[in-house]
């Protein structure tokens, strides 16, 4: 079995800085959006995002423009991650990624962004990876599942024999939608479509998870016989 993580807000939290830089755009724009707007934005592409944003704020403008501002908000978001470090990783998430490599668990990453290499190498854990599976790479973002769907692929297994960490319900609902058990990353008010809810990786080892996954399993079967007869 494997597992796939996804990258903003699973490994490290760079939601807020994705909000501080599309806020910017907003303002120069005349207007404003708040974090409750931003929870809307996780797990979306560049271009979505943008047009969520504008929508909000009552803007149209052209493809060009469009293309303009997402290369300006994209300055803005590099310049605020350019001294990300290693300490910008998530608790407990280093030392899970130990705990799989020791283990020789396949070990993908699934995100929608496309500085998601940058990052990885910023806070160190590239290696880590034996797949990377990001918004330069797909066609169809989350919550379609083509992103974890390629991840399975490249690490040699099925949908149904990976687990998929994702912050945003539509990425938990690209997990489910490709067939794979979705852990949940952060409250469950938000992620009710998960198969668990985990507040993060803090003391969480890879027994645990083992266990998730072998509960999973049995309630699926359950599920399918009864759905059968
Ligand atoms: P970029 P994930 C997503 O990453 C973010 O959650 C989302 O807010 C962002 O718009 C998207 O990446 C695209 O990011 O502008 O860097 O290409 O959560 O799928 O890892
Ligand atoms: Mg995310």
């Amino acid at each position: 079995m494997g597992v796939i993580f996804d990258l903003d807000g699973v490994i490290v939290d760079t939601a807020k800085y994705h909000f501080q830089a599309w806020k910017r755009l907003a303002n120069e724009l005349g207007f404003d959006f708040d974090e409750t707007q931003n929870e809307q934005l996780k797990g979306v592409s560049r271009y979505d995002s943008l047009n969520l944003i504008l929508g909000w704020g009552g803007v149209t403008q052209t493809e060009e423009q469009k293309q303009a501002w997402m290369v300006t908000k994209n300055d803005w978001y590099l310049g605020l991650i350019s001294e990300m470090n290693e300490s910008e990783i998530l608790p407990g998430v280093h030392s899970f990624l130990d705990e799989l490599n020791a283990a020789q668990i396949p070990v993908g990453l699934g995100s929608a962004s496309k500085n998601s290499k940058r990052i990885l190498e910023q806070i160190g854990l590239t290696s880590y990876f034996q797949s990377i599976v990001d918004g330069n790479r797909v066609v169809k973002g989350k919550p379609n599942p083509e992103t974890f769907l390629t991840g399975a692929r490249e690490l040699n297994l099925a949908p149904s024999e990976c687990i998929v960490f994702e912050d945003a319900p539509k990425g938990v609902k690209a997990a489910k939608a490709g067939g794979f058990m979705a852990i949940g990353i952060g409250s469950s008010r938000n992620l009710s479509n998960a198969d668990y809810i985990l507040k993060g990786f803090e003391n969480i080892r890879w027994r645990t998870i083992q266990r998730l996954f072998r509960n999973y399993k049995i309630k699926d079967e359950k599920f399918s016989t009864s759905f059968n007869y």
